[in-house]
């Protein structure tokens, strides 16, 4: 693959915690783009952003107008999950490549108004922004399962936790804000796709705000037969703990814990836990990105696809009807375009 030799000029829709950080990343740390224009609905926080990071790059009054702009080459994504699917569907129009944050869309039929218009569009525009696949740990992972070490994948054991959540954080996000990522890894590590979904509601911790139902646990079965539980905790209170065993015919392979320096001290022996969610993947947002910027200057828009954030998306919606009926859902996932690969 031949990289362009000019930067990759960049449009950032959406100057919040995310794409504040993402500017950051693309200006400074990563290789080959340049942000040339923001805009957010917070035009002065935008106009902030700017100035802190001390860009050169143009605030515009709306995302559209960004879209458009002549030297806006590619888009990045990163406002509120309601506007992604208007904002990536502008972005495919205009035949500009486009990474998007999680969510694609918010719900799966949006996911799939942008799998038909990328299709229609002949070839691939949009990355979907789930960073997982990008982390070390996940990766070393998948290459022991893919070398056939542990034999097949009989069952996973996995946990999502995070410290604790505001009053904005409701039942159902625990899977469309939080079991979404591991609806995603899953399927890449497993190269497998989902076929019903049950989820239970254990004891309530009293760390939870009256409205929230927390923890939960999401059973999920694969095509292959493969047999998930994923623990989502989103009140641990301790930190921010990603689990993921798998045990298979002849072995089981863990997700490293995150390099920490081990400490003797005081008479124990312990390890930090990481309390944040950027902390734990840094680097695999910078990977993630990297890919993007590469593969765009090169003529190849890599993964997870808008099929892959679909395929999260058709099921997170079995996950909410089996929070609300308490039973197995099937997963309906339609076959894989031809054009996904
Ligand atoms: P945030 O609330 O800090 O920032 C969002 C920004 O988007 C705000 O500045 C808001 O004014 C702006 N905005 C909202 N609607 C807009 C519109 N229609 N047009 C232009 N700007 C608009 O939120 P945060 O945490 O940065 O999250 C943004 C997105 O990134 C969310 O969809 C979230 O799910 C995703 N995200 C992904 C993560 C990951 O691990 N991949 C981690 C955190 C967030
Ligand atoms: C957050 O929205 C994210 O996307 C993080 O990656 C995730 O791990 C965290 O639990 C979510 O709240």
């Amino acid at each position: 693959m031949s990289l362009n030799t000019q930067a990759l000029k960049l449009g950032v829709i959406g100057t919040g915690a995310i794409g504040r950080d993402h500017i950051r990343r693309c200006s400074q740390t990563l290789l080959g783009s340049q942000v040339v224009a923001v805009t957010d609905i917070n035009q002065q926080q935008a106009a902030q952003v700017v100035a802190e990071l001390g860009l050169s790059a143009e605030v515009y009054p709306d995302a559209h107008a960004l879209i458009l702009a002549a030297d806006v080459e590619a888009v990045l994504v990163t406002s509120w999950g309601p506007s992604h699917e208007e904002y990536v569907l502008a972005a495919i129009r205009a035949g500009k490549p486009v990474f998007c944050e999680k969510p694609l869309a918010v719900t799966a039929a949006g996911c799939r108004n942008i799998v038909d218009a990328e299709i229609a569009h002949g070839h691939r525009l949009v990355q979907f922004g789930f960073m997982r696949p990008y982390d070390a740990g996940y990766q070393a992972l998948k290459a022991v399962i893919d070398s056939g070490q542990i034999g097949e994948p009989l069952m996973l054991h996995c946990a999502h936790r995070n410290p604790r959540v505001g009053e904005h954080y409701t039942t159902d996000m625990g899977i469309t804000d939080t079991l979404i990522h591991e609806l995603d890894v899953l399927r890449w590590l497993l190269d497998d796709d989902y076929v019903s979904v049950q989820v239970v509601f254990p004891r309530k911790t009293s760390k939870a705000l009256a409205h929230l139902r927390d923890p939960q646990v999401v059973l999920l079965e694969t095509a292959k037969g493969t047999r998930i539980d994923v623990e989502v905790f989103v009140n641990c209170q301790y930190g921010y703990d990603i689990q993921c065993e798998v045990v298979g015919e002849t072995g089981i392979a863990k997700l490293p814990e995150p390099s920490q320096v081990q400490l003797r001290s005081e008479a124990k022996l312990s390890n930090a836990i990481l309390m944040d969610w950027k902390d734990r993947f840094i680097a695999a947002y910078d990977v993630e990105l990297q890919a993007f910027i590469d593969g765009v200057r090169a003529g190849q828009v890599g993964s997870p696809s808008a099929w892959d954030g679909f395929a999260a998306a058709v099921a997170a919606d079995a996950c909410i009807q089996a929070q609300q009926s308490g039973v197995i859902v099937n997963v309906e996932l339609p076959p894989r375009p031809a054009f996904y690969g």
